[in-house]
C-alpha cells in the first residue's frame, strides 16, 4: 500500500514535469553567469559553472557591463566554442528559440549562436552543429534570437539538445554576452503570435493571429489588459473572448488608442484536448509619430538641414542643426540645436523650422481625439542659459496663423543631461487652425530680439508625437 502510494506521487510529479517542459523554457545552466566560478573574474570557460569549452582560452566571465546582475560571460572571436548541452531530446516539428544578449565590448564584428547534438553521447567534443546563424554585434546590449524546427527522419532526433557560441576567425576581438535561454514550443501549440511576444507600437487596427497547432480543430482566444487575469482565465471568464475556427482575432473595439500593453492567450482545442497557449503581450501605439528624426543623414539629398531650416540655412538666428546619434531617446538618432545667442549678423536668437507635410503626417492633427503635442528634449550641463535663453514651440496653420508657446519649466533645463518630456495642449497654440497645420518652430531665445545677447550651447531633439487627451501622464 505505502509503495503504491508512492508510485502514485511520482506519477503525478512526472507528469507535471512533462506539462511544463513540453512549452516553455528549458533548463540552462547558469544563463546569466552569475555563478562565475574561480574568482571573480575567470577567463576560461571550463571553470565557469554549466559552461565548458574544449581548450583554456580568453574566454570567460567579467563583472563590468552585465546585462543583469554582476557578471557577463565574454567571449573571443578566435577561439573555440562556449558551450553546454542540455537535458532534453530534440522533438520533431517543435520550435525551439535560442534568446540571448550580446554586444561588442571589443572590436568584435559577430557572434556565432549554434545549436548541436552529439554524435557519439559519451564523447562532448563529437558536436554535430544542427542550427547555426552568425549575429552582426554593436556596443549596445541587443536580444538575438536562433530558431530550430527539428525536421523528421533525422538522426538528431531524440539525442539530446546543446548550445553554444563562437566567433568568427575574422580577428580579435571580444563580445559580451548574457541572460541565455532556450524555449521550445511543440507543434500542438500556438505559435509565432503577430504581433510577436513583446512588440510595441502596435497600432489600434491590428488583428491578431497566429500559427495553429497541427491538432486544433478550434481555438478559444483570451485577451486582457492584466496578464494574471488572462494566464488563468476559463471560458467563463471575462477574459475569454470565444472560440473561433480560424486562427485569427480583431481585438477592436477593445484596442483603446492609448498606451497600453495587452496580454492574449490562445488554447488549442483539439478533439478531446487542449493544448494551454502562453500568454503573450504587444503594447499599442496610443499616439502618433510626427516626427522621428531616424529618416535624416548630415548632408546631402536626405540632410536633416533641409527639412528643419536653422539660421545657417536662412541666416535667420543663430541655430545649427544635425543628425545626432550619441544621445538619443528613441531609436537610433535625434536632432542636435547648436544655439548661438549672440551672433549679430543674424541676430539674437535660434530658431528652426519644419514644413510639417515632410514628416508624412496629415496636416490634419484633431483625428483621435488627439489634443497634446509632446516632444523630448536633452540638455547638456556645458549650456549658457542667460536670461533670454528660454525654448518655444511655435506652429502656423495653412493661413499663416502662428503661435508661440514658450518652455514654461525652468529655463535652466537645458542644463540637465537627461531626457525630459515636454507637452503642450493644443489650445495653448491660441487662432491656429489644427485640422490644417503648416509649419512647426523649434526655438531657444526670443523671437526677434535684436538688441541683448543670449547664451551658446546645444540641445538635442527627439520623437515629436500627439496624443489623445487622456493620455496618463
Ligand atoms: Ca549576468
Ligand atoms: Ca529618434
Amino acid at each position: 500500500m505505502k509503495r503504491a502510494k508512492e508510485l502514485r506521487i511520482f506519477s503525478i510529479a512526472f507528469l507535471v514535469v512533462v506539462a511544463s517542459i513540453a512549452h516553455g523554457a528549458l533548463t540552462v545552466i547558469n544563463p546569466g553567469f552569475e555563478e562565475p566560478g574561480e574568482g571573480k573574474i575567470s577567463d576560461d570557460f571550463s571553470r565557469i559553472p554549466g559552461w565548458s569549452q574544449d581548450v583554456t582560452a580568453d574566454s570567460g566571465v567579467e563583472d563590468a557591463g552585465a546585462y543583469t546582475g554582476l557578471y557577463r560571460g565574454f567571449g573571443m572571436t578566435t577561439d573555440s566554442e562556449i558551450y553546454q548541452l542540455l537535458d532534453e531530446p530534440i522533438i520533431e516539428g517543435a520550435t525551439y528559440y535560442l534568446k540571448f544578449y550580446g554586444m561588442d565590448t571589443w572590436s568584435a564584428s559577430s557572434i556565432v549562436a549554434e545549436f548541436y547534438y552529439l554524435t557519439n553521447p559519451s564523447d562532448p567534443t563529437s558536436r554535430s552543429v544542427i542550427a547555426s546563424q552568425s549575429f552582426p554585434v554593436s556596443g549596445e546590449w541587443t536580444e538575438y534570437i536562433l530558431v530550430f524546427v527539428p525536421a523528421g527522419g533525422q538522426s538528431y532526433l531524440g539525442q539530446n539538445l546543446g548550445i553554444q557560441f563562437s566567433g568568427l576567425a575574422d580577428g580579435t576581438g571580444w563580445y559580451g554576452l548574457d541572460e541565455i535561454s532556450v524555449e521550445r514550443i511543440q507543434p500542438e501549440y500556438a505559435k509565432y503570435p503577430d504581433p510577436y511576444d513583446g512588440e510595441i507600437d502596435v497600432l489600434t487596427d491590428r488583428i491578431l493571429n497566429w500559427e495553429p497547432g497541427i491538432y486544433a480543430a478550434s481555438h478559444n482566444v483570451y485577451f486582457g489588459d492584466d496578464q494574471n487575469a488572462v494566464e488563468n482565465a476559463t471560458t467563463s471568464s471575462s477574459e475569454y473572448k470565444g472560440s473561433h475556427d480560424v486562427n485569427y482575432w480583431d481585438p477592436d473595439p477593445e484596442l483603446a488608442f492609448v498606451d497600453a500593453t495587452y496580454y492574449w492567450r490562445v488554447d488549442e482545442i483539439g478533439t478531446s484536448e487542449v493544448w494551454k497557449g502562453d500568454v503573450w503581450e504587444f503594447t499599442v501605439q496610443g499616439h502618433e509619430k510626427l516626427e522621428t528624426f531616424e529618416s535624416y543623414l548630415a548632408s546631402g539629398a536626405k540632410a536633416m538641414y533641409s527639412t528643419w531650416l536653422d539660421g545657417w540655412a536662412t541666416h535667420t538666428g543663430g541655430a545649427v542643426v544635425s543628425p545626432e546619434t550619441g544621445v538619443v531617446h528613441a531609436g537610433k538618432q535625434s536632432m542636435e540645436l547648436c544655439y548661438f545667442n549672440y551672433n549679430r549678423d543674424w541676430s539674437y536668437w535660434s530658431v528652426v523650422k519644419a514644413d510639417v507635410s515632410k514628416f508624412g503626417y496629415p496636416t490634419d492633427w484633431t483625428a483621435n481625439d488627439l489634443s497634446i503635442l509632446k516632444l523630448w528634449f536633452c540638455g547638456d550641463p556645458r549650456n549658457e542659459v542667460n536670461s533670454k535663453d528660454r525654448m518655444y514651440i511655435a506652429l502656423e496653420d495653412g493661413s499663416s496663423n502662428r503661435a508661440v508657446v514658450q518652455y514654461s519649466g525652468d529655463a535652466n533645463d537645458i542644463k540637465l543631461a537627461s531626457w525630459q518630456e515636454w507637452q503642450i495642449p493644443f489650445d495653448d497654440f491660441a487662432g491656429v487652425d489644427m485640422t490644417n497645420v503648416s509649419k512647426i518652430y523649434i526655438g531657444i531665445g526670443e523671437e526677434g530680439n535684436n538688441s541683448s545677447f543670449g547664451g551658446m550651447g546645444a540641445v538635442y531633439f527627439d520623437d515629436i508625437r500627439l496624443y489623445p487627451l487622456y493620455e496618463e501622464q
